[in-house]
Formats: C-alpha cells, structure tokens, sequence
C-alpha cells in the first residue's frame, strides 16, 4: 500500500491507524503545489489534490477520508480499528467519520485554513464551531472513545483536534474535548506517528 500525506493534515488519521494496526504502508510526502518527491504531479493520483489517498495492494486508488481509513479498518484484524460489519456499532462509527469530515472538517476548519478565504468567511467559520463540538462534546462525556473502542473515527477526530490551535479555535472552551485530545495523544500509535510526522511539519 502506498499512503500519500500532508504533515499534521487530516491524513494524520491514517498513519494513526497503520500504526495501531501494525498494517505495512510506504508513505508519500506531498510538496508544495502537489507535486511528489519524484517530480511528478500529485492531481494525476487525486484530482482534488487532497490527501489522504491510498493506492491498496490490488492498485486501486482511494481518496476521501473515511473511505481511505475504512479500508484500512477493514484490511485491520478484526475489531482493531472498527467495529464489526453489519454491527450497529460499525455504523455508528460511519455516523462519526461523516459527521467529523462534513461538519468539522470541511465546515469549520477547511475556510479557517483556507488562503482564498476571506475575513468573513473565516467568522463564520468560527460561528460555525459551538454546535458540532457541543455534539462531539456531549457524547464524549463519559466516554473514552467516540465508541465502545478506538477506531479509525477517533483518529480523525484527533487529528482534526490537533488543528484546534493554528486555526484559532480555543479547545479550553470545550474541556471534555480536550481531555479527550489530551489522553488520545498519549495513545502509543498516536505518540508513533506525530513523532513522525513533527519533524516533516517542521521542515515543510
Ligand atoms: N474530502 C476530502 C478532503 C481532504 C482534505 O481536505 N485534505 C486536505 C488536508 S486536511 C488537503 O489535502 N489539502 C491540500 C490541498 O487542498 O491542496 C477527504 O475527506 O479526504
């Protein structure tokens, strides 16, 4: 498998997951104006030029988030990254990959991160933040993990946490979450690929 990334982009996500999984994947870096290390241009692999993308054993290419870390769930050992299939559980963990790409990610974070944004666009992103991390809030109290266990929706939502700072979003306000960010962060898989990914971050 072949897993293109961004350092600290929502393809953190991913890498969480091939680590707490133990799963074999080489790892691309994607530079600046989509290009590869190789010279070549990302958009060829992923036409949005997002990541992450994930070119599986058998060459098909896979974009999209939760499509990407399903995969990876489903190629996992039972039970370590998802719930079973056809489980109530498994489509409340699907409930949470959508909920975390559409009304987190791509409605909160993407226009704060975005450089074509403007200054109003970006306060209405922050207007935006209050109802979906009350959600994510509410449910986490209590809980250790969006579901019974970890899964591939925790990674993401960490990963998308892990913005919370550079995008101006003061997690403070929402204590559950950051405790939960707090204890996620000490998780060995997430201790393994942050380590990895900081020094690229860094560098980039
Ligand atoms: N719909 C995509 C969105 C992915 C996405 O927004 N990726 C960002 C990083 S978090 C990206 O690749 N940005 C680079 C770019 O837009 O050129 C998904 O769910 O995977």
């Amino acid at each position: 498998m072949k897993l293109y990334f961004i350092p600290f982009a929502c393809s953190l996500a991913t890498r969480i997951a091939i680590e707490e999984a133990g799963l074999d994947a080489e790892f691309v870096q994607v530079l600046t104006g989509h290009k590869l290390p190789d010279g070549s241009d990302f958009l060829s692999v992923s036409p949005m030029g997002y990541v992450p993308a994930l070119e599986t054993r058998s060459g098909i290419t896979l974009t999209e988030g939760p499509a990407v870390l399903q995969y990876l769930a489903d190629n996992a050992a039972d039970g370590v990254l998802a719930p079973a299939l056809f489980s109530e559980d498994r489509y409340r963990m699907q409930l949470w990959l959508n909920f975390i790409s559409t009304e987190v990610h791509k409605a909160v974070f993407a226009p704060l991160f975005a450089k074509d944004a403007g200054e109003a666009e970006k306060a209405a992103a922050l207007g935006r933040v209050a109802k979906p991390f009350g959600v994510l809030s509410a449910h986490l109290d209590g809980r250790e993990y969006l579901g019974e266990s970890f899964t591939v929706a925790d990674a993401y939502l960490l990963a998308v946490l892990n913005w919370c700072e550079t995008a101006g979003v003061d997690i403070a306000g929402w204590p559950v979450l950051l405790a939960y960010r707090t204890r996620l962060r000490t998780r060995p898989s997430v201790v393994r690929a942050m380590a990895v990914e900081m020094p690229l971050l860094k560098a980039a």
